[in-house]
């Protein structure tokens, strides 16, 4: 039997192909999707984000940490995305411009699709344009921003004025997210929600256009 905890060690050591075989084989076990990401790909993550804040570990550790756990997200997706029927709507989502973080934002596209959204994943380093032009494309209901630096999270206000600036704002229902943001930056760029992790965007994001 897999222990959830080898998963941890091997992603924080940035063994992506190890990590993948153990979530599969704990998965061909029977053990629960959301204990293989919370417990093994999600805590080996934050011990790897502990160690780059104290600098006891540098991007390339950081960088092969987060290959090794976009790399086990990859093996749970089928089981953590149930498929419907019909889409309840489309989301448009993106990490934004400057920023190159993928994995929240991955995990939030993943749980949108669980919860029965058409997701169209505009990447990192997305800028106003893009999202709008993507959300006027697939005449999308939601647009999802990320942003985990304190630097990029006013690219998320310069989407939404563009939005207002061109009298789209009202079309699109604007969530945020990411590890700076917060309720009250949400409020005033003007977004509608903010969220603090995946599985609450999804359900938020689902009764907004149901
Ligand atoms: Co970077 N990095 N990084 N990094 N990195 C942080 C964010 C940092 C906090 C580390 C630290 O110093 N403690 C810090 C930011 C400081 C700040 O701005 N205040 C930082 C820095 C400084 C940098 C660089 C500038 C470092 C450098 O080059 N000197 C550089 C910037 C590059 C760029 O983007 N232009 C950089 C680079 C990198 C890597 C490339 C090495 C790598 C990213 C690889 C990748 O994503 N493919 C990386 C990583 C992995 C991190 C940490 C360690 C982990 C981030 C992560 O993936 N967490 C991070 C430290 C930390 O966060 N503790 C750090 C796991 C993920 C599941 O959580 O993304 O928060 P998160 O998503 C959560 C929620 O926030 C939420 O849902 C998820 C949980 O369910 N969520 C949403 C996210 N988006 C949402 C959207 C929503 C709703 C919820 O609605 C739309």
């Amino acid at each position: 039997m897999v222990e959830i905890t080898e998963i941890s060690a091997m992603l924080q050591k940035g063994k992506a192909k190890i990590v993948k075989e153990l979530v599969q084989q704990a998965l061909d076990e029977g053990q629960d999707p959301k204990e293989i990401l919370n417990e093994g790909l999600l805590s080996g993550m934050m011990i790897v984000g502990t160690k780059f804040k104290n600098n006891e570990v540098f991007v390339p550790e950081v960088l092969v940490a987060a290959r090794a756990m976009n790399a086990g997200l990859g093996i749970l997706e089928p089981k953590l995305v149930e498929v419907g029927n019909e889409p309840v709507g489309k989301a448009v989502i993106g990490t934004v411009k400057g920023d190159l973080h993928d994995i929240g934002k991955n995990l939030v596209a993943m749980m949108l699709k669980g919860a029965g959204f058409e997701v169209i994943d505009a990447g990192v380093d997305v800028d106003a344009e893009t999202f709008i032009s993507k959300a006027e494309e697939a005449h999308a209901d939601v647009i999802c921003m990320s942003a985990l630096l304190t630097t990029t999270m006013p690219n998320m206000q310069e989407c939404i004025d563009k939005l207002t600036e061109r009298g789209l704002r009202d079309k699109y229902i604007v969530m945020v997210g990411g590890a700076p943001v917060n309720d009250s930056f949400a409020k005033k760029i003007g977004a509608d929600y903010y969220t603090p992790d995946a599985a609450t965007a999804a359900e938020v994001a689902r009764n907004a256009v149901l």
